[in-house]
Parts: C-alpha cells; structure tokens; sequence
C-alpha cells in the first residue's frame, strides 16, 4: 500500500476512498451484528426539530460503549493505523466508533461539515467502512466536494441540492472512505431495506475530544450536546 500516495491525494481533495481495503468475510460478519442490533432498537436518538431542519436521518450506535467488541478489527486494523498516521501524524489518537443507520425511504444526509471550519487545523478524521455495497439500488450514495477542506463555511443554502464538482461515491463492501470533517458532504435518500456506515473516527494531536458536538448546515449550526440550534444561516 502506497500510504505516501494516498495521504497526499487525502490532502489535495479532503478525502480518499480505497476498494477491498477490509476483507469481505469480517464485513458479513459486522453487517449481521448490525441488523441484529438495530432489529433490537429501531428508535430515533434525536429530536424531531433536529430530523426537520437538518434533513438528516440517521441513528448511530456505538458498540465500544455498551462492552461490544465485534467492531475491534476495524479499530485495530494495522493497515488502517499506518493510513492514518501518514495521515494525521505523531499523537492521533481513536476518538470513537459509530455506526450509522438509515431506514428505508430515509433522506440520507443533507450536505454538512463534521465541526466548524474556522480553525483548520481542529478537526476530526472521518474512517467509514461500508458492510454492504451502496449502489443505485439501495440508494444512500456518499456525495463529497473535492478540496472543500480547504475553502471554509459550506454556504448556506438548499441542504441537499447538487452543487457544481461534485463527486459522487458508490462504496462496496470492504471499501475504506477517509474523509476530512471540514470537507462539505451529504448522503442521498435511502432507497434499499436499509444503509449502514461505520465511522472510526480519529483526531489529531491537540484536538478537542468534543470536535464533533457542534456540526455545520447550510441552515444552521446544531449543537447535538445540548440538542440545539445554535445559529440559524
Ligand atoms: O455514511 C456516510 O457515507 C457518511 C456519513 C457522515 O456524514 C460522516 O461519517 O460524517
Ligand atoms: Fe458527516
């Protein structure tokens, strides 16, 4: 694996996204444990004045709270280590592991960034590997701006319309998707009997572990510590 090539190509565009990274048998494996999780609790986390305005409609999970231990390969991974240290550099560290999940008919995510752009070097690291394809059946495709990293505040405006550049990613199973929390980013509606993502994700040295309490709209600002719009846009 060329991790020089691929951190280089990471920081140009904001993200990067490599096939077969995670072995097809450990993602059938996840995806069981994660339908059999969610069969067991289908309910909304967030408020509904959050699912309204932000047009976002996922519930996470995270194993490692609650003693689950199944998602440790992907935490672990050598491969996945060595990426993110050429990445990140000296001191990153895990911040957490989420899975999120979309129900049938769902609208996906509208575009957002992760945490407040002002400060480039504050951010989180996004690791999602998919368990099941994600194609134009199942719908939920992952939708990213190419360098958007770079260029601050996503503007306001329409939260899922299609904006000019935009890359449109399909992920199959096994398929690693690095993405930098500043990067403008959405996920289109969910058309399949469900769309699962999973997110190790990471931060740099000297960073906030509450990076990711306050996410970026093109309508707001959304506080998730305190279920709160903290600026309308
Ligand atoms: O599920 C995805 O493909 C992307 C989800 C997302 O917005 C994130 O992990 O920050
Ligand atoms: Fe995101």
């Amino acid at each position: 694996m060329d991790v020089k090539k691929y951190a280089e190509a990471f920081w140009e565009d904001g993200f990067i996204c490599i096939e077969n990274f995670f072995h097809t048998l450990l993602m059938d494996q996840l995806n069981d444990s994660i339908l059999e999780h969610f069969s067991r609790h289908p309910n909304w986390i967030h408020n509904s004045q959050f699912i309204s305005k932000s047009e976002t409609e996922v519930v996470p999970w995270f194993p490692f709270r609650e003693g689950n231990k199944s998602f440790e390969p992907i935490e672990n991974d050598p491969k996945l280590e060595w990426l993110t240290h050429e990445i990140l550099g000296e001191g990153w560290e895990s911040l957490y592991l989420m899975v999120m999940f979309s129900k049938k008919g769902t609208k996906g995510q509208a575009w957002h960034q992760d945490c407040p752009p002002e400060e480039s070097s504050q951010f989180n690291l996004n690791r999602l590997c998919y368990t099941h394809d994600i194609n134009d059946t199942t719908g939920g495709k992952t939708i990213v701006m190419p360098g958007s990293h770079r260029k601050g505040i996503i503007p306001s405006g329409s939260p899922h319309e299609d904006l000019d550049n935009q890359v449109v990613l399909a992920p199959k199973k096994g398929t690693l998707v690095i993405l930098h929390g500043h990067t403008w980013h959405r996920v289109l509606p969910v058309k399949g009997a469900y769309r699962f993502s999973t997110n190790a994700r990471a931060i740099p040295k000297g960073t906030s572990e509450n990076i990711t309490d306050i996410a970026v709209y093109r309508n707001m600002r959304y506080r998730f510590s305190t279920s709160e719009v903290i600026e309308e846009r």
